[in-house]
Parts: structure tokens; sequence; C-alpha cells
């Protein structure tokens, strides 16, 4: 199995971080969307010029990293997964998990309109927008963020909590200021935590 797509794509990471979890074999190959020979690259892999792609044989290339993590999870037991689909726990899943992926989507949209396009072309009010949309959704967060060291659903660790970690991280590099304006103290007390568990450490980008 072969991985593209860098660490600072939440995105990629979080699919890295899903299959380090489970101990699957791959290798994964940096690639950055904004670099011209990756994006050829990746190109080659996904007509839709996008990561995370996880190429699982000669044929077949998964693209969107839900869809890759349901694949990943297939084969195993509900106790086991990361993304449960039985089970009590399933509607406060699907609720978080949904709207930790729409900060992720809100926050690279933000970042893109106000930072990857030339000067000339930047449209500060919809970032703006963009912003308020994902802050908002952050502020919930933190009305029902556990005590470090618990997890989002109880005792047990599941994609949520790797939703928020690559968030946070992705908010200080991408939308700093934004972040730093925000009066959080539950989710930076649990992310200091979270900061040490071996998947964030070994998927931070450089
Ligand atoms: N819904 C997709 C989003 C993937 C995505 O937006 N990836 C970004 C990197 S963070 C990308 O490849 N952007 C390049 C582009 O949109 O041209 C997923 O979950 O995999």
């Amino acid at each position: 199995m072969q991985l593209f797509g860098r660490f600072l794509s939440p995105y990629t990471r979080l699919v890295s971080m899903v299959l380090n979890h489970h101990g699957i074999e791959h290798e994964h190959h940096q690639l950055a969307v904004a670099n011209d020979a990756d994006r050829e690259e990746i190109l080659r892999h996904n007509s839709l010029g996008r990561v995370p792609i996880l190429r699982i044989n000669e044929q077949d290339a998964l693209v969107e990293s839900d869809l890759i993590i349901l694949h990943l999870e297939q084969n195993l037991a509900d106790e086991a997964r990361l993304f449960p689909r039985d089970g009590r726990e399933t509607i406060s899943f699907l609720t978080h998990h949904g709207r930790a992926r729409g900060i992720m989507d809100r926050a690279v949209a933000a970042f893109y309109e106000s930072s990857r396009r030339p000067e000339d072309k930047r449209w500060p009010e919809h970032a703006e927008k963009l912003d308020l949309t994902w802050q908002a959704t952050l502020g919930k967060f933190e009305q029902s963020c556990p005590a470090p060291g618990q997890y989002f659903l109880g005792g047990k660790l599941s994609l949520i909590d790797l939703d928020m970690a690559v968030i946070m991280e992705f908010l200080a590099i991408a939308r700093a200021k934004k972040l730093a304006s925000m009066d959080l103290p539950k989710l930076h007390a649990w992310m200091e935590n979270m900061a040490q568990h071996q998947l964030v450490k070994n998927t931070r980008p450089n």
C-alpha cells in the first residue's frame, strides 16, 4: 500500500494516523499539491489533483479520507474501529466527526483564500466568513471537550480525538492569529496531553 500526501494536509495526516494505529504496513510518499513536480505525480494517481490518495494495488487508488478509513477498517470488529459503525456511540460519533470535518474544510479553504492565491486575487471578506464558521464550530467542541487524558467518546480513542489533534495543530500553523484570538482553555489543556500521543508525535508536519 502507498499513501500519497504530506502531513500538513489534515486529511492525509488522519489517514496516516489510522494506518499507524492499526499497524498497517505501507509506504508514505510526502507529496505537496503546491509543488508542481509533486502535483504531476499526484495527478497520475488522482485526476482530481487532491490528496490523500491510498494506492491499494496496481489498479486501484482510493481517494476521500473518510472512504479510505472505512476501507482500512472494514474487516475490524467495532471495538477495534476508530470510525465506529454500530453501537450506542455512533450518533454522537457522526455528529462530532461531521463537524470536525467541516472545521477542516473551512480552515483549509480560509488558508487557501488568504495565503495561496496571488495577492490581487484574494478575497479577505470571504476568508473572514470561512474563519467565523470554523471558529463558531470549534467553540462548540470547547464546550464538549473532555478532561486531559480522556477521549471525546469517553474512555476509548476514536477518530474524533485524532480529528481534534490534527485540527488544533493545523490551525496553529495555518490560522494562528485566529486561533490565538479564541478563548479555548479546555481544548488547549486537552491538546497539551494529546500532543504527547505517539500517533500525533509521529505525524507532525515539519
Ligand atoms: N474531502 C477530501 C479533501 C481533500 C483535500 O481537500 N485535500 C487538499 C489538501 S489538504 C488538496 O489536495 N487540495 C488541493 C486542491 O484542492 O487542489 C478528503 O477528505 O480527502
